[in-house]
């Protein structure tokens, strides 16, 4: 499947239905009244995160996306039907932004989470609300809300357990593409991944067990805060990683340089990142004899930070030597993150939405038309 971590839609929630005028006239009843129907509720436009997607393709395909509107009402006190509600679905891991792209409304990271984006226009009331003692045959209805509509950004950012970063042609494709079923691209030239690819690593040993999702992203150069080759474009996706392997080409000339291009890059993109739990392994160990590796881990942990490091591991994505203690480490790093952080409330926000949507049923009065801002609630 393609990737794409942007897009832009138009969405537009549906216009209620208008309310009747109309009288009850039948033979032999004398005194018939009024009797037209309220119009039903437009859809509401809703975004909602579901499983098995990690990629915003169909949004690039489809960018318009309009709810249901409510039908109206009729004669003999029948109401019109309720507009569908028009749902888009998401992988975890996107934001939606307001059209400037910087407004955020809401952030789905959990399967399931939904949010309303554009509520739907309310019905208006049929003549048969309007009756009084006063007026008894009001000849008056009120039309049906208008439903809401805007441009906004679909953003993805993948939620994975581990990122790996690195110089262009450190091997992460190659790790990946041995550590789990992925299959990303692979070549002994730089940027030779483009966007980046999910994997699930199990145990290399095979046994069954613990698994996590590591995402392989194109290689970082020197400038890239300024745009140099790729640029950060895609760090934004190992931004929620629980911690980021970091991986060094062993048979380069200078391992220490390559290390501090990718830190001095990290700290440029984002304090966050550069504060994130980070492991480092020598890779390509295979095409080195054992001196000269222990040389190289030497060099590199008298630069590295050890406490948030760790000690540096050397690994060959070829060979399988390393493998299993990086994975250990790796889970254990996982376990680790996810027993200090806070649980995340996700649903909150979207909970909140839904009563606030249900509030403004109850609040539609006659004459004043409830006030429903779906896109500025922040
Ligand atoms: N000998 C040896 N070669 C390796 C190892 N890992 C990767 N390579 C080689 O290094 C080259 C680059 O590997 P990639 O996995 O494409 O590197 P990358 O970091 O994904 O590079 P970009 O996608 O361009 O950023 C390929 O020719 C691989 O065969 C290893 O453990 N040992
Ligand atoms: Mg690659």
């Amino acid at each position: 499947m393609k990737f794409l971590d942007q897009a832009k839609v138009y969405i537009r929630s549906g216009d209620g239905g208008a309310g009747c005028v109309s009288f009850r006239r039948e033979k032999y009843i004398e005194f018939g009244g009024p009797d037209g129907g309220d119009g039903g509720r437009g859809g509401d436009v809703i975004v909602e995160c579901v499983d098995g997607l990690n990629t915003l393709i169909d949004y690039r395909y489809r960018q318009h996306f309009k709810a249901g509107v409510g039908v109206h009402g009729m004669g003999r006190n029948r109401s019109g039907a309720d507009g569908p509600d028009k749902i888009l679905a998401v992988p975890v891991g996107t934001q939606i932004f307001a059209e400037d792209n910087e407004t955020l409304l809401a952030d789905l990271t959990a399967i399931g989470q939904r949010t309303v984006l554009a509520t739907g226009g309310n019905g208006g009331f049929g003549n048969a609300r309007f009756k009084g003692p006063v007026n008894q045959s009001p000849r008056h209805a009120n039309p049906g809300q208008e439903g809401r509509d805007a441009w906004i950004w679909l953003r993805l950012k993948l939620i994975a357990d581990i990122g790996l970063i690195g110089l262009p042609n450190a091997g992460k494709s190659t790790l990946l593409a041995s550590m789990s079923r992925a299959k990303p691209k692979i070549a002994d030239y730089p940027f030779t991944t483009l966007h980046p690819n999910l994997g699930v690593v199990g145990p290399p040993d095979r046994k069954a067990g613990r698994e996590f999702v590591m995402a392989d992203i194109p290689g970082l150069i020197a400038g890239a805060a300024d745009g140099a080759g790729l640029g950060h474009r895609f760090l934004g996706h190992v931004e929620r990683c629980a911690a980021l392997l970091h991986l060094i080409d062993a048979t380069q000339d200078d391992v220490v340089a390559a290390y501090h291009t990718i830190r001095t890059e990290l700290a440029a993109y984002d304090d966050g990142l550069a504060a994130k739990k980070e492991l480092i392994a020598l890779t390509k160990t295979d095409a080195l004899v054992p001196e000269q590796v222990a040389a190289l881990r030497a060099a590199l942990t008298a630069e590295t930070d050890s406490e948030n490091a760790g000690p540096v591991m050397a690994i060959s994505a070829v060979s399988g030597d390393g493998l299993q203690k990086l994975f250990d480490r790796l889970a254990g790093q996982i376990d680790a993150e996810n027993d200090t952080a806070p649980q995340a409330g996700d649903s909150t926000d979207a909970a909140d939405e839904t009563e606030a949507t249900d509030g403004q049923e109850a609040q539609q009065s006659a004459d004043s038309p409830g006030g429903w801002h779906p896109l500025q609630e922040q």
